[in-house]
């Protein structure tokens, strides 16, 4: 038998098997064996389309048990899985596919004939998912395709500081050895049943929660979206779930939160985001339960993570993942001593191999020596918890999507009227951030917030768009003629209060 190391480990080892692995609120049911059966069709669906070992599928499709077994598809057939937010615009789309050269793109009926004509500009193929599953229902499963630990196993694109997005390389052993990392770290077991109510397009929603589950043999409620009310009613019959800060929040403000809702459950978990001290208060004062803030990126999966027996610091993200590194470092790359802010840098099995034809890029964020540059500025406890205490990178994270300013303010920048512009973000109630304008304008133009507004829907997905836009005379600058972000945040803190 062909060796494919994620597949084999997270899928094929549970073909015969008719423990339940997904169920979903509109009556989907499937054991093991039917999600590695459909993976299997689906494959032979994908390899009918000429897909061969190695290629690139773009996936954007509405959250449905069809696209985890497309995902489950693309690891037997050795392809790179490259899954895409719902939200991005056509014009958005157009980076991914170009820049992957995907040969398949796999999209929704409503959206196929927005996606076709950049599929075609690129010589890509575009499939339904809806097509694909018919396909599959009269397929032969395709042959397990040989996958090393090395190989390929998906691209995730995440954008830059230059406001183009990179494709973050992760290899099948990337994938795998975090899921068995956080398999044991979090104690899922068969017995384990997760509430997934995340998108399956991010590394939390697609690898956490799914491998980790497929890692276990544990089961999911298969949510196709976040809803308070849906998740709360699926509590009873659940033991887990993993979220991003607003998920807690938003059931923080829901009356049915309490601790008989959530009497049988044995794991809260959090990350994406850095969720505030308080709401981890609250939930325990509502609830009982302890939630466990971790720590990762697209590009390394999970770093840190509260451990599960011992203390679950309130505004840390715990400690290093066993076989993961993490230090602290100066400007220099010199480590500094616990107490003392710095650069967080992180090494392990989990880190990627690189960006997707981006050899420069790559040499600057991971060095020779294996150690990854994240952007994010934290400090070591005495007793190794880390806390990230704020970025490097000019990012902002809403709702756990991240927003890098750089694109919006281009968009805004190529707007009639307008001369320049700032973007950043501020406290927002619900998101945790939300993203804010301030456009200068052209001299004698006078360009009009909604308009303005108006001209972003086609090119920037809707959570990039800034909720507030401000016309202003001049962006403040230090005297290197740097924008000040800070004292821009600063001013507009209380937009969303
Ligand atoms: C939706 N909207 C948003 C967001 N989501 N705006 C800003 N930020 C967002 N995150 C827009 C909608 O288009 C809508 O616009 C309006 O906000 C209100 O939408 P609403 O119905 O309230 O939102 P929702 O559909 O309930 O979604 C909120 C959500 C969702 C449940 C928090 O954003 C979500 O599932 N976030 C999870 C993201 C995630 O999985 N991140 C992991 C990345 P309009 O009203 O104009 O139509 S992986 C990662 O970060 C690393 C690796 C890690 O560590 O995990
Ligand atoms: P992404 O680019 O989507 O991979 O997002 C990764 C970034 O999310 C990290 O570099 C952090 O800035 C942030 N992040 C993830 N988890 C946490 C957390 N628990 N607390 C604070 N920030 C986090």
């Amino acid at each position: 038998m062909t060796a494919n190391h994620g597949y084999d480990a997270l899928v094929g080892r549970h073909a015969g098997s008719d423990r339940p692995f997904l169920r979903a609120p509109d009556g989907t049911a499937w054991s093991y064996a039917d999600f590695a059966d459909r993976a299997a069709r689906l494959a032979g669906a994908l390899a009918s389309h000429g897909l061969r070992p190695g290629d690139r599928i773009a996936v954007q499709v509405a959250k449905h048990p069809d696209a985890l077994a497309l995902y489950a598809a693309s690891l037997r057939g050795g392809h790179v899985f490259l899954p895409l937010n719902t939200a991005y615009t056509a014009a958005e789309l157009d980076h991914f596919v170009g820049d992957s050269g995907a040969a398949l793109v796999v999209c929704d009926p409503d959206t196929h004939e927005a996606v076709a004509p950049v599929a075609d500009r690129f010589g890509a193929r575009t499939a339904t998912l809806a097509a694909l599953a018919a396909d599959a229902d009269g397929a032969d499963p395709a042959p397990v395709a040989a996958r090393a630990p090395d190989d390929l196993a998906a691209i995730l694109y995440t954008s830059g500081t230059t406001g183009r997005s990179k494709g973050a390389m992760l290899t099948h052993d990337n994938l795998l050895s975090n899921a068995a990392t956080l398999k044991d770290a979090w104690r899922f077991t068969a017995d384990d049943v997760l509430i997934h109510a995340l998108p399956i397009f991010h590394t939390h929603g697609l690898f956490v929660a799914t491998n980790v589950t497929l890692a276990a043999g544990s089961s999911m409620i298969f949510h196709d979206r976040y809803d308070p009310d849906a998740i709360l009613a699926a509590m009873p019959e659940a033991t887990a779930m993993m979220g991003v800060p607003t998920f807690y929040t938003r059931l923080l403000d829901h009356p049915g939160l309490t601790r008989e809702a959530t009497g049988g459950m044995r794991l809260f978990v959090s990350g994406s985001a850095p969720m505030l001290a308080e709401t981890h208060r609250a939930w325990t004062d509502r609830t009982g339960h302890r939630i466990l803030e971790r720590y990762g990126m697209t590009e390394t999966n999970m770093n840190t993570s509260n451990p599960y027996d011992g203390d679950r610091r309130p505004g840390t993200v715990g400690l290093p993942l066993p076989g993961v590194e993490v230090r602290v470092v100066d400007g220099d790359r010199a480590p500094v001593p616990a107490g003392e802010t710095g650069m967080i840098e992180v090494r392990g099995p989990n880190v990627f191999p690189g960006y997707w034809n981006l050899p420069e890029k790559t040499a600057e964020e991971l060095g020779p020596d294996g150690w990854f540059v994240t952007g994010d500025l934290g400090v070591l406890s005495d007793d190794g918890y880390l806390s990230i205490v704020g970025r490097q990178k000019d990012l902002v994270i809403t709702g756990g999507y991240n927003v890098y300013p750089k694109e919006v303010e281009e968009a805004l920048d190529d707007q009639p009227g307008v001369l320049e512009s700032a973007v950043f973000g501020v406290a927002h109630p619900d998101m945790g951030e939300g993203v804010v304008a301030v456009v200068v304008p052209e001299a004698g133009a006078a360009p009009d917030p909604d308009a303005l507004r108006a001209a972003l829907e086609d090119r920037l997905a809707r959570f990039k768009q800034p909720r507030r836009i401000e016309v202003i005379d001049a962006l403040p600058r230090n005297a290197m003629g740097k924008v000040q972000k800070a004292a821009l945040r600063e001013r507009y803190a209380d937009s969303f209060a």
